[in-house]
């Protein structure tokens, strides 16, 4: 008998060291045969031994035995059901700082091109966009650029095919627009360009255009500079010199090209990193459509007139944020992107 319970004894101490070693399915297996195997389990020996005994001790070992048994089958499934669900086994602590998760935000060119569309749509423009592969006659031709001319040459396109290619201003998508719609028209195009340009601070071969087109009766000169100016005024806060040069481009007559004078330096200092000590920017081009574009697009130049103009959105946002670099936009070093984040 004592023989018996000692053996009971020293199984429960060894059962309690197996089972703590337990550390995956395998493991468990063995701990639950060699305890409870039908034929070598140490607990099924135990039971076979009762046998043994005075019908005195039968009772109180059987009992003993029992409860071992049933520890035993209870602990198996306690360490089954930990070694199944990770959450048990693992220590958490709940005391360590969460992991931080960043939130999006649009990028500085797309917040800035909001900026501008907000100005135009206060004014009563509409926005419209358009493919940015396009056709030579929808970049070009159409656009007053005839066949080979050398102002092609100008635009550095990037050709896909002979007659396709991405587009290198926005002003295809007015082309189309007048194609489908009779005046009055006021619009305003913004989107991606592209030209064959290495990048250097002031060019990239992606960039941001808005391009603007009004068409009516009696529209003139003075509408245009008057739209401008208040574009300009509001966009850099009222703050700015804004003048008007005389310039060139196919598709206008007479053309303009508009500057502002330099937010970094007001034209005090020769060496400016913005200006480069010119004192004025470069900002916008624009102009009266050209009478051959409206024939192009069956509008008739006798009865309707109109006004168009471009800017690069990157390349005002670089003036409005006094950056010297235009590549800074889009190396997405984020301590450069998060200084634009709206609050
Ligand atoms: C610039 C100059 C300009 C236009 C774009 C235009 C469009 C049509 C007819 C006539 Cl459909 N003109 N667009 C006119 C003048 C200038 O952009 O330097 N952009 C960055």
């Amino acid at each position: 008998m004592n023989d018996l319970n000692k053996r009971i004894e020293e199984y429960t101490k060894k059962f309690k060291k197996d089972i703590s070693e337990v550390r995956d399915k395998k493991s468990l297996q063995e701990v639950r045969n060699t305890y409870l195997s039908r034929k070598k389990g140490l607990v099924t020996h135990l039971l076979r031994e009762l046998k043994t005994l005075s019908p005195e001790e039968k009772p109180e070992a059987g009992k003993r035995i029992n409860e071992l048994k049933e520890t035993i089958q209870e602990e198996l499934q306690r360490v089954e059901q930990n070694l199944e669900s990770p959450r048990f086994t693992e220590r958490i602590d709940l005391t360590l700082p969460g992991k931080k998760r960043y939130l999006g935000s649009p990028h500085p060119i797309t917040l800035f091109q909001q900026e501008i569309e907000d100005i135009f749509v206060r004014m009563g423009f509409s926005i419209e966009t358009g493919p940015e592969v396009e056709t030579d006659y929808y970049n070009f031709e159409a656009l007053n650029f005839p066949p080979h001319h050398p102002a092609r040459d100008d635009w550095d396109t990037l050709y896909v095919t002979d007659d396709l290619l991405l587009r290198t201003h926005t002003s295809p998508v007015q082309i189309r627009i007048l194609e489908k719609k009779k005046p009055p028209v006021r619009i305003i195009m913004p989107g991606k360009v592209f030209r064959k340009e290495t990048p250097d601070p002031t060019h990239l071969p992606m960039f941001f255009q808005v391009e603007g087109l009004v068409v009516d009766e009696g529209i003139n000169f003075a509408h245009l500079k008057g739209t401008l100016e208040v574009f300009l005024k509001t966009l850099f806060h009222e703050k700015i010199r804004i003048r008007f040069r005389p310039s060139f481009f196919p598709f206008t007559e007479p053309s303009a090209e508009v500057d502002i004078g330099c937010t970094l330096c007001q034209g005090e200092d020769k060496q400016c990193r913005l200006c480069g000590g010119n004192g004025w920017i470069e900002i916008l081009g624009a102009g009266m459509v050209d009478p051959q574009v409206f024939k192009n697009v069956n509008t008739d130049p006798e009865k309707y007139s109109g006004f168009a103009f471009g800017l690069g959105v990157d390349r005002t946002a670089m003036f409005a944020y006094q950056i010297s670099d235009m590549r800074n936009f889009f190396e997405n070093d984020l301590r450069f992107i998060r200084q634009f984040l709206q609050k």
